[in-house]
């Protein structure tokens, strides 16, 4: 849970928290017999807590094909990620992982703690995946296909222009967002969504990533990994490994500002996408990893700390968010209060100011219009004292920021 001293400066936190915690043990009870799905179930929640925690809240046939898919794919990186694996050796594993799946022999070991687990594991994986329905089976298969050949292509080459990130981004979290609105679809939940607001969903989590991780992935042992594109950093840098020294920590948040200002352009995809689903488990599902994600952004934000270490958001604002988002309402409402915090962190001297401030209108413009604003507790002031226009000034912007 959250420390002492983050639950006394931010006292409402607590009821969040505490309510976290027994979702958290509850699901930690509900792991099924069968030892394969048990493996599966309390892996999940070893290698992710978040989305562990929003699969987990699925119905049970949509939840068993959604925690395959996510195992499947995080394998699959775990491959990708794994720096000390020689390309002759890595390329091929990625492009023909499609058919491990469906060989419970296959095993690939690679990767470090719970990830060298789920590697060495893989029959356990292989075996559930087996007892899914063909229809998600056939889903699970043609993202895994197209995911691998992707990374293998980024395996050899960097990304140098800003098409080629949103096509690397596509491979490794835009097909997820495709995969998922087919399963939806195949549960008979939902109807069929449109491949490019889909894509827009894994755009806007995954570049949210590559930003927050700046650091992790640039001091990657053996080898660093680079996702920020040349065609951003060279604006500002020579190198992209020169971003962390402290000497030209202003042209660092230039282009910093920059990769956040590229990201808020999925942003309305998002609430479009978000918009046309009906089933309110699988609202949360998509709703709470997007609002987490607008919320790291506008953290990150002009925030030198991406360089100097890891940047998260406090414990306590990520159990509130979990606890408070059940509709479309508690979504605009989110976006427009971590909108408002980050058109209060613009420098009107930033390279990219105009450009990052019309994105921030145009968010702010698709929640207001929605007509459901005014339905909604607000993260950022809590209870009676509401985020609204007349509230709005420097003072409180340096209240808001420390709250987050
Ligand atoms: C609705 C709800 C969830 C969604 C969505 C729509 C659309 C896309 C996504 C989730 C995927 C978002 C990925 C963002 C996090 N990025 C990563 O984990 C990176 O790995 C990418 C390749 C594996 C993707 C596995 C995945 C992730 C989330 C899922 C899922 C599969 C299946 C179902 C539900 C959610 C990243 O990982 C390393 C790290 O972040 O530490 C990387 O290697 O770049
Ligand atoms: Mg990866």
């Amino acid at each position: 849970m959250g420390s002492l001293g983050a639950i006394l400066r931010h006292p409402d936190d607590l009821y969040p928290l505490l309510k976290l915690k027994i979702a958290a043990n509850h699901a930690a009870k509900q792991i099924p017999p069968e030892p394969h799905w048990a493996f599966c179930y309390t892996m999940l929640h070893k290698v992710s807590r978040s989305f562990g925690l929003v699969i987990q809240q699925l119905g049970p046939e949509l939840r068993n094909a959604v925690c395959i898919f996510y195992l499947v794919l995080r394998a699959l990186d775990t491959v990708e990620d794994d720096t000390s694996i020689n390309f002759d050796i890595k390329v091929p594993i990625l492009e023909a992982f499609h058919r491990h799946i469906y060989d419970p022999k296959w095993h690939f070991s690679c990767g470090t703690k719970e990830y060298k687990v789920l590697m060495d594991q893989f029959h356990q994986l292989s075996t559930s995946f087996l007892e899914l329905g063909k229809g998600y089976q056939e889903v699970i298969e043609d993202i895994t296909k197209r995911m691998g050949a992707g990374m293998a292509k980024y395996i050899l080459k960097e990304v140098e222009t800003v098409d080629e990130y949103d096509e690397y981004c596509h491979y490794v979290a835009g097909l997820v967002g495709l995969g998922l609105s087919k399963l939806f679809y195949a549960s008979k939940f939902e109807d069929l969504v449109s491949d490019s607001l889909s894509n827009s969903m894994g755009l806007f989590l995954q570049k949210t990533n590559i930003i927050r991780d700046y650091l992790e992935d640039i001091n990657e042992i053996p080898k660093s990994r680079m996702f920020w594109p040349r065609e951003i950093w060279s604006k500002y840098v020579n190198k992209l490994e020169d971003l962390k020294y402290k000497e030209i920590s202003d042209k660092a948040i230039q282009c910093l500002n920059d990769m956040v200002t590229d990201a808020l352009l999925h942003a309305e995809d998002c609430l479009k996408y978000m918009s046309d689903l009906r089933d309110p488990s699988i609202f949360r599902f998509c709703a709470i990893p997007q609002v987490m994600a607008i919320g790291t952004l506008a953290l990150c934000y002009n925030n030198i700390e991406v360089f100097r270490g890891v940047v998260k958001m406090r414990r306590g604002l990520t159990a509130k968010i979990i606890d408070r988002t059940n509709t479309m309402a508690d979504v605009y409402g989110a976006f427009f209060d971590f909108s408002t915090m980050l058109k209060f962190k613009v420098e009107k001297n930033d390279p990219n100011a105009t450009k990052t401030l019309s994105r921030i209108e145009a968010i702010q413009k698709c929640c207001s219009n929605s007509g459901l604003l005014n339905q909604r507790r607000s993260y950022i002031l809590d209870t009676k004292a509401r985020f609204n226009s007349a509230l709005v000034n420097p003072i409180l912007f340096h209240i808001s920021s420390d709250i987050i």
